[in-house]
């Protein structure tokens, strides 16, 4: 036995939030309706072309604009695209390598480069996987939340399990940021407002927290566990450690529960945000990327290189701060936005 699981094997920080209303119905039955593949938790195309007006003047208007007007796909004209695409926050890798395949393909004309560039973020998208998140009925469902500090994942936590309770779903968040009591305190009014109960033991070992969510998850039949973690990157050692050690915990008491091991990025941070996010693939086994504030972001461009540098693919987005800006990623609707 872990030592963690000494110091505080029977937890009376459990805070039941909603015990009363957890029996009866769903927030709003209306909310419900699923009617094919728009529902209440995708955004209307009009709203998504909105919200990435400047992603696309950047990594379209500019680049598009500028290129379909030349001649030929010479070596200056190529070199000025790949720079646009640096520019748009598309990485210099995923930039290079979308340039040198136009750069082998001779027949192509500049007045091509819309549908070009449409192909090949569609193509890197759709390599990346499914852009639906992992949800099984009847089962536990546990969603490993990490991230930097300030990338959103508290508040990425609330809008989770708002979705959960409308959907009906009995919800468990774990505080698993022990760190700082203001972390516990910011998740502790998200569930409440959402209509989910919090573990939390202020102070303590954050895998402990994590071992009586799962506990108490499995004992009172709960729908969902949403685990939230510390994000600070200054100890990258402790963090890295903490991590390992939550994942521990998942793996041993409830490997089969693990739905998703989410990251979340801010995508006003880009490429650097990217970089930095390097450090969580080291140690967990990341499945999927929430990018959050992507409103009014001109760096939207990020979910192409998410896709094509580390694999994974985007299945949420944050549209805002309010408990509903939280939306499904649909990466044929994004492409087609982008463009049109
Ligand atoms: N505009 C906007 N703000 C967001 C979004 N998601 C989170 N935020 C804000 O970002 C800040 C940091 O969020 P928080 O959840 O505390 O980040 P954490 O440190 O990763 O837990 C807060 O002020 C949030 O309101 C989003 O999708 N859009
Ligand atoms: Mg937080």
């Amino acid at each position: 036995m872990f030592d963690f699981f000494k110091k505080k094997t029977e937890s009376n920080s459990v805070q039941n939030n909603n015990e009363a209303d957890l029996s009866q119905s769903a927030p709003n039955e209306t909310e419900k309706k699923d009617d094919g593949k728009k529902n209440f938790f995708s955004l209307t195309f009009e709203t998504l072309k909105k919200t990435i007006e400047k992603t696309s003047e950047s990594l379209v208007g500019n680049v598009v604009n500028k290129i379909e007007q030349e001649e030929e796909f010479d070596e200056f004209v190529l070199d000025d695209m790949e720079e646009l695409l640096i520019k748009a926050d598309l990485g210099v890798n995923t930039s290079s390598e979308i340039v040198d395949k136009l750069r082998k393909q001779n027949q192509m004309k500049p007045s091509q480069v819309r549908e070009y560039l449409q192909n090949e973020f569609s193509k890197i998208l759709n390599d990346a996987g499914s852009n639906v998140l992992n949800y099984k009925d009847e089962e536990l469902n546990l969603y490993f939340i990490v991230g930097v500090n300030g990338s959103g994942k508290t508040t990425l936590i609330g809008k989770l399990a708002h979705r959960f309770r409308t959907q009906g779903k009995k919800v468990l968040v774990a505080a698993g940021d022990t760190f700082r009591a203001a972390a516990e305190e910011q998740l502790d009014i998200w569930s409440k407002r959402a209509g989910a109960d919090i573990v939390r033991n202020d102070g303590a070992d954050p895998a402990s927290v994590v071992f009586d969510a799962i506990r108490k998850a499995k004992n009172e039949n709960y729908d969902v566990i949403l685990i939230d973690t510390a994000g600070r990157l200054q100890n990258k050692y402790n963090l890295m450690q903490e991590l390992t050690k939550i994942k521990s915990v998942i793996d041993k008491n409830a490997p089969e529960a693990l739905r998703e091991s989410i990251l979340v990025l801010d995508a006003n941070t880009g490429q650097n945000g990217l970089s930095q996010a390097k450090v969580f693939t080291e140690c967990v086994n990341l499945s999927s990327v929430a990018l959050t504030k992507l409103d009014g972001s001109a760096k939207g461009g990020i979910i192409i290189s998410i896709a094509k540098e580390m694999k994974l693919p985007v299945k949420l987005i944050g549209v805002g701060e309010k408990m509903e800006d939280l939306k499904d990623f649909d990466a044929s609707d994004f492409v087609k936005a982008l463009f049109n």
